[in-house]
């Protein structure tokens, strides 16, 4: 018989959150196996792959270097370990950037296509932003109808993405300092697919064989994302949706209904997500749950695309990417709506154990075990309510026996959008200077990325957020990392007591969190830009800012672009879980010393969180000794 005590443990070694380890054990009571499992099954993993120094570029392969034998070897083709580490890089990042920018031409897609009146059930809801951004367009706005505006921005923005303007026009948002460095190091962005392409290039055997400039290449791909598509991601969807405000919601695994259709929004894309809120709103449907026994629906996010319901709409958060099983394991799931990226291809076997459909929605993304329902905008609320009449027809398939809830979420706040905190401020960043002048604040770091089984499941993004808030220092987030800080408490006013005297302060003056939910993980741009704004304001570059990044539990590639556009930005950032550098020392010291004599920043590797707020403090003192403050 399963010993429930035994499993208490093990699920306080894997994970931080108490509603997270009640439903871990539920799930070793019922025999699922789970992302933890499988990394277990998988030790030990593999030390050339670790290093990087395994080659499967090509079919004179695969190959491996051996780092540590007397004389050095090198792949079939001639490469030696740093050729490989750096080309394995660059795949990674530039799977990553692909990932994020694909995303953002699909919400201008969709913005594109609401303009020219083919999108069902969408509308342009942010009008100040569609003007602004616009304008940064050089597009005419008064006396235009605002489908007009919208469909000549969307074209403009897909524009970006081709090669024959050769300049991605969001770059001018970073403060000319920084777009100098860019310029004299030849990696100014030309346009997202471009870089993209050129990096698939790069890596082919027989191309770049200069580790240097493979990652110099590396660094304008990760900017073509941050700074290109997925700022676009970011935008479009504002200007389409609506740009986050402050709002109180709910988190974690209790947001899941004992008496509702539940139904969990799993992905990164708004088109779909925002849509399914619509739908879920329509009295027929309602209706229909109700005469199926249920007191509604219920909707519930997850990841990135939870992150954008709730910055918007307030949709409560079920959790993060390590609660995607867990979710399913309540037993209450009638149906998981996906879309792409971060899904495990593992969730149509737990859901196989219960009564829960999984829903794939783009045909860019199907899983075995799911039903297809392709989502698209010119039919996009059709699609809405048929997945939430299928989540409906689901209800009374669940088994009351097996259905298991914690019993209490927490309470958190999130919306806040770069134009939130600005308004916060009262509508400059003034306020926000003179407290970091005046050491009430002594800085911020942005704390993002998402879990990883090599440390336990929000214990490096909890622990790194209290200590910094702790030294004074205020701490933004987005991704998982954010859902991580929320599922701990910290997202609300009332942990400003956790924080610094000065800090402290601030927060209650204001009425905010010390940790401030920024959004998804191609929200990553809205701390580009809010660190761009603050940097324009002292006319100084993003590297002389107090600023520092950290990604303590990252797994993805799409982090890998994100840490290095924060570096080449100049942003400081330390590095949680080791990426697969170390087999090559001369990537390994490029990366975590030189960069900084090229971009003014570079990576720290550090799993320990207290000392990586040791190591993120020693940098912004550093950086507030230099600004003489
Ligand atoms: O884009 S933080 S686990 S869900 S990759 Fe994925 Fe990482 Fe979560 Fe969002 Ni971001």
């Amino acid at each position: 018989m399963y010993d429930s005590s035994a499993g208490k443990k093990i699920a306080q070694t894997r994970a931080l959150d108490k509603a997270d380890q009640e439903i871990m054990v539920k799930s070793m009571e019922d025999g699922i196996e789970t992302v933890w499992d499988r990394f277990a099954g998988q030790q030990p993993q593999c030390g050339f792959g670790n290093l990087g120094v395994c080659c499967n570029r090509c079919a004179m392969g695969p190959c491996r270097t051996e780092p540590f034998g007397k004389k050095p070897t090198r792949g079939t083709c001639g490469a030696d370990a740093d050729l490989i580490v750096a080309r394995n890089l660059l795949d990674d990042l530039t799977t990553g950037a692909a990932s994020h920018s694909d995303h953002g031409r699909e919400v201008v897609e969709a913005m594109l296509a609401t303009a020219e009146g083919h999108a069902q059930g969408y509308q342009i809801l942010d009008e100040d932003k569609l003007h602004a951004v616009a304008t940064e367009y050089g597009i005419k706005t008064a006396g235009r109808k605002k489908e007009e505006i919208a469909g000549e921005l969307a074209r403009a923005l897909l524009e970006e993405f081709g090669t024959l303007k050769n300049r991605i026009q969001m770059t001018e948002r970073a403060p000319q300092k920084t777009r100098d460095t860019w310029k004299k190091l030849g990696i100014m962005p030309r346009s997202v697919d471009r870089e993209v392409v050129e990096a698939m290039h790069r890596i082919h055997m027989g191309v770049d064989s200069d580790y240097t400039n493979l990652l110099l290449h590396a660094m304008r791909t990760a900017l073509s994302d941050g700074w290109g598509g997925s700022m676009m991601a970011t935008d479009a969807s504002d200007i389409l949706f609506g740009t986050p405000t402050p709002k109180n919601a709910l988190i974690n695994l209790a947001t899941i209904s004992r008496d509702k259709v539940n139904i969990v929004l799993h992905g990164h894309n708004p088109i779909l997500s925002d849509m399914i809120v619509k739908a879920s709103e329509d009295p027929g449907l309602i209706k229909r749950a109700k005469d199926a026994g249920a007191k509604g629906i219920n909707l519930a996010g997850m990841c990135c695309t939870g992150n954008e319901l709730l910055m918007r709409r307030g949709i409560p958060l079920a959790g993060s990417f390590f609660d995607q099983e867990l979710v399913i394991a309540t037993g209450a799931i009638e149906a998981m709506v996906i879309d792409y990226q971060c899904i495990f291809p593992a969730v149509t076997q737990t859901a196989g154990c219960y009564h829960t459909k999984v829903v794939t929605t783009s045909r860019k993304a199907k899983i075995p075990g799911a039903i297809h329902k392709e989502f698209q905008p010119e039919t996009g609320l059709d699609t809405a309510k048929e997945i939430i009449g299928l989540a409906i027809d689901n209800f009374v398939n669940r088994n009351p026996d097996r259905v298991r809830i914690p019993e209490k979420p927490m309470q958190m706040m999130s919306g806040f959008s770069e134009e939130a905190i600005r308004k916060a401020l009262g509508g400059t960043y003034k306020p926000l200077i003179d407290a970091i002048v005046a050491g009430k604040i002594k800085g911020a770091v942005g704390i993002v990325g998402c879990n990883n089984p090599k440390i336990k499941q929000d214990y490096g993004h909890v622990t790194l957020a209290k200590e910094l808030i702790k030294r004074d220092i205020l701490v933004v987030e987005t991704g998982c990392a954010a859902i991580a800080c929320g599922k701990a408490g910290l997202l609300v006013p009332e942990a400003a007591d956790m924080a610094g005297s000065g800090l402290k302060s601030v927060c209650n003056a204001l009425g905010i969190p010390p940790v401030l939910h920024m959004g998804s993980c191609v929200d990553c741009s809205r701390i580009l830009v809010l660190a761009a704004n603050i940097a324009k304001e002292l006319n100084v570059g993003i590297s002389d800012l107090p600023l520092g990044g950290a990604a303590p539990e990252w797994y993805s590639q799409k982090a890998i672009s994100i840490g290095t556009y924060f570096v080449a930005s100049g942003v400081y950032t330390v590095l949680g879980i080791p990426p697969k550098i170390f087999g090559s020392p001369n990537v390994t010291n490029l990366l975590a010393s030189q960069l900084g004599g090229i971009v003014n920043a570079s990576f720290a590797i550090e799993p320990d969180p207290i000392k990586a707020a040791d190591l993120l403090e020693a940098e912004i003192n550093r950086k507030r000794k230099a600004l003489g403050i």
